[in-house]
Parts: C-alpha cells; structure tokens; sequence
C-alpha cells in the first residue's frame, strides 16, 4: 500500500498525539501510532466519516461521541461493521486486530488538520508524458476502441484496458493509488482516471498501446473527475478542460483537458443550505459534464448544495448555488439529460435539478441511504421515462418518474418499489442500457457473505428481480474453483448485450472479471489472469461517453 503522503508535520502530528486536556479516559499514542492510525483512517475511514471526522455516509466520530462510546464498543463495529453499510474491516481480514485496536483509540483523539495544496505544489506533480502535438491524429490500432473497457485494479494502483470485442487485455497503465473512477472525455479518445489521493491520470486510447499521456496531484483526496462535453457551435470546447473533485482540501480544481495542467483551485467549504452553519470540510462529491452547455453539475456533499460550474471563461467562472440537501453522494443524468438526479445519501432522498432553468425541482424519498452510482434509466409502457437507484440501507431499488411534459403524474414521483431477496440493503450500483430489456443490481455491502456475491436482474416491463445470480456459485459450476470476492460494478458494453461484472477479492490473489450474456442472463466469459487483482469499478467507453446507464 503507498504511504498517506499528507505531509502531516511532526507539529500538527505531535499536536494530535497529545492528549486532550483532561480526558484520562483517553488512551496514550505515540507520534509513530499517530501516525500509523491517520494512515489507516486515511485508507478506510475518511471517505465515509470525513478527514475531520464530522460525519456523511457515515456517522460522526468526533471525540465528544467516540469517547463515550468506549474503545470495546468502537473495536467491535470496525470488526464486524453494521448492516447499515459500515464494512467490516475485521471479519473480512482487511484490518489486522491490532490496527482495529490502534484505530479505536486513535478515533478518541482530535483529529489532525490535514495540509492544503498550492497550485504551485500541484504543478510539481504534473508530468506530460506524450506532448498533445506529438499524439496521433487517427488511432494507431484497428480495435474498436469505443467498446474498450476501463478497468480498476484497486489495490495493484493500476487499471487494464480491456478490449470489449475480443475480451483480450489491450494495455495495463499505471495509475497509482486506489483509483475511484474512470470517466470518458467528450470526444471519447481519452479516458481519465481519479484516484483517492488525488492523482488524476490522462489515457489516449489512440496510441498503439493505450497509455498515459499526462498526470498530476491536485489534491490528498479525491474521488471525482470530469472532463468538457460541451460541444459548442465550433466544436471547440470538448476536450478542452477537465475539472477533478476533492474530498481534501475541500474544493475542485480546473484542468487543461490536453495536458492536465492545474488552472484553477475553487475552495468548496460553506455554509449548510439550510441551518446555515459553516462546514469546513465541504467536500465534493459527483460531478456530471452537461451535453448542452458548457457547464459541469457539482455535488458539495456536507453543505447540500449543488453548484453549475460554467467553465466558458474560467478567469470569469461563473456558478450558480443550488440549495439541495444535506450529504450529497454520487447520483446521474436522467434519459434526456437535463435533470441530475442525485443521493442524499443520510437523508434518504434523491434531488432533482434541472439543469436548463439551473433550480431544484424535486426530493423523493426512496429508501435508506440511495445509492444510485449513475443510476439507470429506461423507458416504462405506464410510467414514461424513470430513473432508479439502489440502497445502502435498505433492500429495495426504488424507480422515479421523470417526464415532467408527458407524463406529468408520474413526475418526480416514486413509481415502482421493487424488493431484492433477503434482508438489508449492500446495493452499490445498478445499471442498464437502452438496447437491453434489463436492470442489473450488485449488493457487494451487505452483511451477509452469500448476498455480498449476488447479482439481481430486474425485468423492465414487470419491474420485478426475474433472476438472482450467484456469480462465485457459478464460476464453481465452470470450474473457477478458487475464485471469490463480492461481485460488484454491472457494466455494459457499448451494444447493451453484455454486463460486466468484478470479482473484488483480495490483493494477494488473482480473481475474475465475468461476462454475461445480458439476455440468457448466463455466463458468456471469465476474464482470468495474474493481472486481474482487486477489480472494482468497470467502465464502457461509449457508454461513459454519451452518459448512458
Ligand atoms: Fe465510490 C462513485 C465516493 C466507496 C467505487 N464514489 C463515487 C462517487 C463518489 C464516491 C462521490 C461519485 C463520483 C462521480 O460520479 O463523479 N465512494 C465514495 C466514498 O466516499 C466512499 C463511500 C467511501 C470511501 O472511502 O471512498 C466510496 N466507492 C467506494 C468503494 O468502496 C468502492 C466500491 C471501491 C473503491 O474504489 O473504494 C467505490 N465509487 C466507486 C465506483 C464509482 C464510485 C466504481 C463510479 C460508479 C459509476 O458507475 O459511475
């Protein structure tokens, strides 16, 4: 694993170390155990609890809370987690028991202030690799590279670029640390990665060998990227700009869609929407790039806000400020890509903004802890075109109207609530495609093993699960006797025939990507090798392109 490359200083590190005044109670660090701890809760705690620990996806753990809780207590969540999303880390193997018990107590400390980054100290990350005038100007291969798919191997610090056609291995890149997303540029020839320490990284699918062309560090944690879509009268901004959304130090950053040189830094800490309170740690959660403008739809998750970015003139950045909700998470476009649809993730409502008139329009209530990714979009015999999402908490997928013209009844409405198999929720993603007559749903959070390797196929007429899939069971059946992990990320390829799904086990050992046929529902290929380590998110180039799901 790389190391937590914060820079904590010894000061701000001696500072945590020390013991809050008067609390006996609270167990004795070292600065080496500091340390050690930041870097775990850095790896596994921070994305859901906060770098300064306030609270989102998952609850606060400040030391007015933590301390009352107990070190017994806080030991045996990390090791078991909770059946509301919280992993657990022990029974899973991923934390040792005595990184679990240097967690608890660390967790009974102040949290250390992370440092924030210049656009100088990012410029000294940035590295071209292959100069935008010395790319080529037409592929240099005959691969159909719009169904390429864009593969993270989460713990190797890599990602594969999968040939959808042939099923072969096209290119491995380098990409450092855990990445979080790939996402597609307007013109879909680059694909571009984020990772959670804040690396960005540009891939030209033109080269011979797909490869990195540019990169560079605009923040200690990140885990969104988007680029320009926007085509503009002229053509001219796609491609042009790319923006990165940071977790730590709150903010986003403006890119040069070409090279990845950092332009801009826009600080995100705010005020709450609605109680008007300041959030330091405002940080940012999904970014969609809008088709009809030259606007990026910004999530600021803690302060509930929605911001539309008009990258037009960026030394004149314009922005509008949409008052949401609370704890915004990942969320997508609706079929005509005017509504952005996104989780409100502890509120258990989804938003709706409109992207034309820039206003909020909706809140639904679907279930506990929506968890859309992009969300899936289709087109119902009765309901007109909806959106569904998944839930952390609960064991639903949850359908919503989104034809306000046409089917006005049913708009912003939840029109379909339809039940996964078994208790509690686990689902991370769902998805579909407009030539398939399918939804996909993973559940790789759930409490149990079994459902941890379940797939869900929803038929769209009858909005009912048709099928569960056992997808460990089934490689069995094939063979695959030493493969296991939970099943996570359904993806399809670009002719919306095939779903793609990862296999995410453990580092040490190689699992599967597996391939199915959308239609029988039966595996059609296992993608195997000492290369496939750790896969988690899957993403189609065409399909990430033109924002279809
Ligand atoms: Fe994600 C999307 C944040 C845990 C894999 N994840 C997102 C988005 C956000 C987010 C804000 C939306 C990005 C966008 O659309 O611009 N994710 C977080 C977290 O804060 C959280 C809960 C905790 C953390 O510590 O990071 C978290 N995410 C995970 C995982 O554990 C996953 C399964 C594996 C991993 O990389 O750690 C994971 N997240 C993904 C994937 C997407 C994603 C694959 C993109 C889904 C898509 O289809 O677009």
């Amino acid at each position: 694993m790389k190391s937590f490359k914060l820079g904590l200083a010894a000061g701000v590190l001696t500072l945590g170390a020390s013991l809050v005044a008067g609390a006996a109670e609270v167990p004795k660090l070292t600065p080496e155990e500091m340390k050690k701890a930041s870097q775990i809760f850095f790896d596994r705690c921070a994305g859901c609890h906060g770098m300064l620990r306030k609270g989102a996806t998952g609850p606060a753990l400040t030391p007015d809370i933590t301390r009352q809780r107990g070190l017994q207590y806080l030991e045996t969540i990390i090791t078991n987690g909770t059946p509301g999303g919280m992993p657990d880390w022990g029974r899973q193997g991923i934390l040792t028991k005595d990184e679990i018990k240097l967690l608890a107590k660390f967790l009974m400390h102040e949290p250390p202030e992370p440092p924030l980054m210049s656009l100088a100290e990012m410029k000294k990350w940035w590295k071209v690799y292959v100069p935008p005038e010395a790319r080529p100007t037409k592929p240099e291969h005959n691969l159909n590279w719009k169904n390429f798919m864009g593969i993270i191997l989460r713990d190797v610090g890599k990602v594969a670029i999968v040939d959808g056609d042939t099923k072969k291995l096209v290119s491995i890149v380098d990409t450092g640390f855990a990445v979080h997303i790939f996402r597609s540029s307007g013109t879909g020839r680059y694909f571009l990665t984020i990772g959670r320490d804040g690396k960005a990284t540009l891939i030209d699918l033109w080269l011979k060998k797909p490869d990195k062309v540019a990169e560079v560090k605009v923040c200690y944690d990140a885990r969104s990227i988007d680029t320009s879509k926007y085509k503009g009268p002229r053509g001219d901004f796609m491609d042009k700009l790319a923006i990165v959304g940071c977790y730590w130090p709150p903010s986003f950053v403006l890119l040069d869609g070409q090279t990845l040189e950092p332009i801009k830094i826009v600080d995100t800490s705010d005020y709450t929407w609605d109680t008007n309170e300041y959030v330091r740690e405002a940080r940012v959660a999904s970014i969609v790039a809008s088709h009809h403008d030259p606007e990026w739809i910004v999530s600021n998750k803690e302060p509930g806000k929605v911001l539309i970015v008009n990258y037009e003139d960026p030394t004149n950045l314009k922005m509008h400020y949409i008052d949401a909700e609370r704890f915004l998470h990942d969320g997508g476009w609706d079929m005509s890509k005017r509504y952005f649809l996104v989780a409100a993730n502890m509120r258990n409502k989804v938003i709706v903004i409109d992207s034309v008139e820039k206003k909020y329009v909706a809140e639904i209530e679907t279930g506990v802890k929506p968890h859309p990714g992009r969300g899936a979009n289709f087109v119902h015999a009765r309901y007109g075109p909806v959106w569904c999402t998944g839930h952390l908490g609960s064991n639903n997928v949850a359908c919503i109207g989104t034809d306000p013209i046409n089917r006005s009844r049913y708009a912003w409405k939840l029109v379909a609530n339809i039940e996964l198999p078994g208790p509690g929720g686990g689902t991370l993603f769902i998805k579909t495609h407009p030539e398939s007559p399918h939804i996909w749903v993973d559940r790789p959070l759930s409490a149990e093993p079994k459902l941890q390797r379940e797939l869900y196929v929803i038929d769209k007429d009858s909005l009912k699960v048709i099928k569960t899939i056992n997808v460990i069971e089934e490689l069995k059946k094939k063979g695959y006797k030493n493969i296991d992990g939970r099943v996570v990320h359904p993806e399809f390829d670009m002719y919306g025939k095939e779903v793609w799904v990862s296999v995410w086990g453990r580092k040490d050992k190689p699992t599967a990507l597996v391939v199915f046929d959308d239609r029988t529902m039966e595996i059609k290929e296992v993608i195997t090798g000492d290369w496939v380590r750790t896969p988690t998110g899957i993403f189609n180039v065409y399909t990430t392109t033109n924002d279809i799901y």
